[in-house]
């Protein structure tokens, strides 16, 4: 996607929509410093940090992702891509921690054993954050043993589990069959996420809920946490 004039392009000088478009394919093309630069620009235009996440970022991964689907990008692109995407976050990350309330509960994240992505796991906790979550990120490729002892030493409300293979999701049965197996499954909130699960799926797996989305993540999240502090 990139052209032979990207030297001379000034992003401060393009509107908001062109801007938003050369995001999509400096990411594309895995430039970091160009997404963060575009990230700061549309900050200091006064863009909320939630919207340069969504159109900007997120939306330029999905393009990411489709070409990453049919063959025409391959994984050293798409770390370059990932790589660019953490450039940009690491700037809203802590704007949206700063829109939060106070603290409202604690969350164990990770992404299950044998997969590796965590840019949508990244977000979901930058998310929870924002809504005042402390969380505890347990990074990526999490065995049960893993997820347990988190459990055990940091006593959160929430589990939330990610994956994005189809061949890692049912792993979440795993945990939260052997949360079960231990007598604690009932002593938390499990919340599971991840590009291939649906609604079924985490019913399917005894997760209180699925989330779409980091958004859904944190609004279910707080829901659930207020309804069982209630109770
Ligand atoms: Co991978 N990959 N990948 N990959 N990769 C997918 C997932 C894939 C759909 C691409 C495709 O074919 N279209 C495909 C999976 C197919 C399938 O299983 N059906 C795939 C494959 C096949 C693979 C490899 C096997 C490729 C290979 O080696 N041949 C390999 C597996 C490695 C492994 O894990 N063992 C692999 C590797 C990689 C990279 C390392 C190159 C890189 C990851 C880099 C990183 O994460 N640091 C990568 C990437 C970037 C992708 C795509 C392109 C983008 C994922 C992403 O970051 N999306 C992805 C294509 C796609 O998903 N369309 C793809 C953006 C992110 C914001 O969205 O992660 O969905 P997402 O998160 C959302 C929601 O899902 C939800 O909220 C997030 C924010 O709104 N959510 C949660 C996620 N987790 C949650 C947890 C929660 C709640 C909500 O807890 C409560």
């Amino acid at each position: 996607m990139a052209d032979d004039n990207d030297d001379e392009l000034i992003l401060a000088d393009l509107p908001d929509d062109e801007l938003v478009a050369q995001m999509h394919d400096d990411l594309y093309d895995g430039l970091k410093e160009e997404i963060e630069e575009g990230t700061r620009i549309l900050l200091d235009r006064g863009w909320p940090a939630d919207k340069v996440l969504s159109e900007a970022l997120v939306e330029g991964m999905r393009i990411v992702g489709v070409d990453f689907r049919d063959g025409i990008l391959f994984v050293p692109e798409v770390l370059l891509a990932a790589n660019a995407m953490k450039g940009g976050m690491s700037i809203i990350r802590p704007l949206l921690a700063e829109t939060g309330a106070k603290p409202v509960g604690k969350m164990v994240i990770g992404t299950v054993k044998g997969d590796i992505h965590d840019i949508g796991k990244n977000l979901v906790t930058m998310m929870m954050e924002g809504a005042g979550f402390e969380v505890i990120d347990l990074g990526i490729n999490n065995s049960v043993d893993d997820y347990l002892t988190a459990l055990e030493q940091h006593k959160p409300d929430i589990l939330g589990m990610s994956a994005l293979l189809t061949t890692t999701m049912p792993y979440m049965k795993v945990v939260i069959d052997a949360m079960v197996e231990k007598g604690i499954r009932d002593d938390y909130i499990v919340l599971v996420g991840g590009a291939p699960l649906n609604e079924e799926f985490g019913k399917a797996v005894g997760a209180d809920a699925y989330c779409r989305d980091a958004a859904a993540a944190s609004s279910t999240g707080s829901a659930l946490v207020q309804q069982r502090r209630a109770a």
